[in-house]
């Protein structure tokens, strides 16, 4: 099944005072607004059409879309973000979201998740514990998925900030694994691509339909995925990086 739409958010002037625990640096405002435009046109190349939500400087975190929301097919889930300064996140999300869709679900406190926890690999869905997702907010996650026909694998993450900091599935039982997923017993089923710890940050790649965007600068990671039979587009994600974001966190994909 195809991607057909993507929800992006232009990134504020505030997200360089947003949420982060890399010593990367400040991320220059400038050198992000060229790097999420390329971002957006690669998304297209894919063949989705791209909803553009515009900045909004009240929530510096806000371009990571994927927080927000859990898309399948047929129904989405508005989360309850564990970060105070991004909760409110999920009001414009939702908004947007009621265009495209009929069904919806709830993540309610005192359980709280981050949609960059949430891994779907064809009718099964891993659900990372994090400082973000509590033990509640993934039980009452795998309760809405199984109601709906999916299974549903709670995975307490050992050091990885979001789950899929760590993991992406690109199809035809395809997994890429980096650092505690590597050798972990809930993923021995796949095909593992394995990604070396040096270049962890790989891990987080997009399938969008024909192609696997990686970001540039992973020589070996887009080797293993192109001989994996996939074509690559490799973006430089360097500002994003630097407040712990990834390609995965900056849209939603449905
Ligand atoms: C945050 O700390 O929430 C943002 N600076 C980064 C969120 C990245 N999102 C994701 O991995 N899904």
């Amino acid at each position: 099944s195809k991607f057909q739409k993507v929800i992006a958010k232009t990134p504020g002037k505030s997200y360089v005072e947003g949420l982060t625990t890399s010593d990367l640096g400040k991320p220059d405002y400038d050198k992000l607004l060229v790097q999420h435009e390329a971002y957006v046109e690669a998304l297209k190349k894919c063949g989705v059409e791209v909803t553009l939500l515009s900045a909004s400087e009240e929530f510096p975190d806000s371009t990571f879309v994927e927080d927000a929301a859990v898309l399948t097919a047929d129904f989405a889930v508005v989360t309850n973000p564990g970060a105070d300064s991004r909760n409110g996140e999920i009001v414009e999300i939702e908004s947007v979201l009621k265009d495209f869709y009929k069904k919806f679900h709830y993540i309610k406190s005192p359980g709280t998740l981050d949609g960059g926890d949430i891994l779907q690999a064809d009718n099964k869905f891993y659900i990372g514990i994090s400082e973000r997702t509590n033990e509640e907010g993934a039980r009452q996650l795998k309760e809405i998925l199984e109601s709906e026909g999916f299974e549903a694998t709670i995975i307490p993450l050992q050091k990885f900030f979001h789950l899929k900091t760590g993991i992406a599935y690109l199809g035809n039982n395809k997994m890429v694994v980096a650092g505690e997923f590597v050798d972990h017993p809930a993923f021995d089923a796949y095909d593992k691509i394995v990604i070396s710890d040096e270049d962890e940050y790989s891990a987080n790649c997009i399938r969008v339909n024909d192609y696997v965007i990686i970001p540039q600068g992973y020589s070996e990671t887009k080797r293993k995925i192109n001989e994996a039979g996939y074509e690559t587009i490799e973006l430089d994600m360097s500002e994003v990086q630097k407040q712990d974001g990834g390609l995965s966190c900056l849209s939603l994909r449905f």
